[in-house]
């Protein structure tokens, strides 16, 4: 077998490229549906869907939880050297996992990259050394970054929030991360960075100027956005709107409040939105809602591609499995145009007692082959016309006539009011809701 890592060590022995064996298979280490050449619409699986393993998760989190410390082992977390020796073999083994996997992407935060340092130099300079290494690395393999972005929610500095922390003291420290994060980000060619504002919202009221801190996030905001352009930043800027935890409610709630955000301070030609499954759950929205709202507002950036637990009531962030949702997920993508600079980012973890390292594996796997599954679907509904015939049929009172001259915004209340007489009694249309739904399941179990 040709060598699929560069490193000194194979940290995932015994599991070669993973390939395509079909939907008949039984092979837990082989995609069913996911055929990354496989041509639908003139573009391949691969460029309609760009997977991307989240570093954090994969190769940082060992199954820490509240109630209990680590129990998944990471061989490239023991060895000779310190923290940085530590993060070469962990860059490594996540380009070795990702090349047997056949994702194209990966998204980092600076810290799961690099160690912290003891003073913000040392920090840049640990984030330099480990970037030119990744930048060896991805020209190595073909590896490329989707999204970069900082973690300023997991010091304790960051306690009361980052951009908005009521100190100005905290904010020349989220600068110089979100500033080295961003020139990371070039100097690997991502083609995005990301804002998960965190700690970006509040814990109480009672201690919190809302407007200040709302004002000192947008002025941040564009502050980065000047500094990304200035270094020829050409990607796109995501906001990752969730609607709290770790804070009580955080600012960017949902799509539609982070639009509402982008707009009033004119963020919105360079701000898109990065849609996490998970968090449209804690929003009290589908992952649907969400993806078709960025959509209908040209705000569609790119996906944390998760599931939540409908019955839990903060971020579980398991692998994403159900083909219905993917499905409808893939349907409100394709509808906007499908990807340009984003894609789709397993930010999900295996269980706590998924200790293996197959288990790493087979959990990409399925949320490969459910959004897989849910292209193929949704690209033939859109194909057929299955529903937007009936949408467009719909609407179509608006297509000619008056309901034209309405949408133009050429008739005033009154003229429309004289109307009334005139369209007399309206009958009823059915919605056809059921019908709907039982086309989209006709797709499902028409797979191949
Ligand atoms: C947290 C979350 C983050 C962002 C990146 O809920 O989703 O991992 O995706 O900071
Ligand atoms: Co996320």
């Amino acid at each position: 077998m040709t060598k699929l890592f560069k490193g000194e060590r194979e940290y995932f022995p015994g599991v070669g490229r993973i390939s395509y064996e079909g939907p008949k298979s039984d092979n837990p280490l082989a995609f069913k549906y996911y055929d990354a050449g496989r041509k639908l619409g003139g573009k391949t699986m691969a460029e309609h869907l760009r997977f991307a393993v989240a570093y954090w998760h994969s190769f940082c989190a060992d199954g820490t939880d509240q109630f209990g410390t680590g129990t998944i082992e990471h061989p490239w977390d023991k060895g000779l050297g310190g923290p940085v020796a530590a993060a070469e073999r962990k860059l490594d083994a996540a380009f070795e996992f990702i090349t047997k996997l056949s994702a194209e992407y990966y998204c980092f935060h600076d810290r799961d990259l690099a160690p912290e340092g003891s003073t913000p130099a040392e920090s840049e300079k640990n984030l330099a050394h480990l970037v030119e290494l990744a930048a060896e690395r991805q020209k190595a393999t073909g590896v490329k970054l989707l999204w970069g972005t900082a973690n300023v929610f997991g010091n304790p500095r960051f306690m009361n929030g980052a951009a908005t922390n009521p100190d100005f003291a905290v904010l020349p420290l989220v600068a110089s991360q979100v500033k080295a994060a961003i020139d990371a980000t070039i100097a690997l060619g991502g083609s995005g960075y990301t804002f998960w504002g965190g700690r970006e919202g509040y814990m109480s009221l009672l201690n919190t100027d809302l407007a200040r801190e709302k004002e000192h996030l947008a002025t941040f905001l564009a502050m980065a956005r000047d500094y990304g352009r200035s270094r020829g930043f050409k990607g796109a800027f995501y906001i990752e709107p969730k609607p709290m935890e770790p804070t009580k409610h955080q600012y960017d709630f949902d799509v539609e409040t982070v639009a509402g955000f982008l707009r009033a301070h004119g963020l919105d030609k360079d701000f898109r939105i990065n849609i996490e499954a998970n968090h449209a759950e804690l929003a009290g929205h589908d992952f649907q809602h969400e993806l078709e709202t960025a959509v209908s507002m040209g705000l569609f950036g790119s996906v944390d591609a998760n599931r939540g637990d409908p019955r839990n009531g903060w971020d579980t962030d398991q692998f994403p499995n159900s083909l219905y949702e993917t499905t409808l997920a893939m349907m409100a993508i394709l509808k906007g145009g499908g990807f340009t600079t984003g894609g789709l980012n397993f930010d999900a973890k295996i269980r706590r007692n998924s200790v293996d390292p197959a288990d790493l594996f087979e959990a990409h796997i399925g949320g490969m082959d459910a959004f897989a599954a849910g292209l193929v679907a949704a690209s033939r509904i859109i194909e057929d016309k299955a529903l937007s015939s009936f949408i467009q049929a719909r609407y179509s009172s608006f297509d000619s006539g008056e309901g034209a001259k309405f949408e133009k915004g050429g008739i005033d209340l009154a003229g429309l009011a004289a109307m009334a007489n005139e369209y007399g009694k309206v009958g009823r249309t059915s919605g056809r809701q059921e019908r709907l739904e039982n086309i989209v399941n006709k797709y499902l179990l028409n797979l191949d």
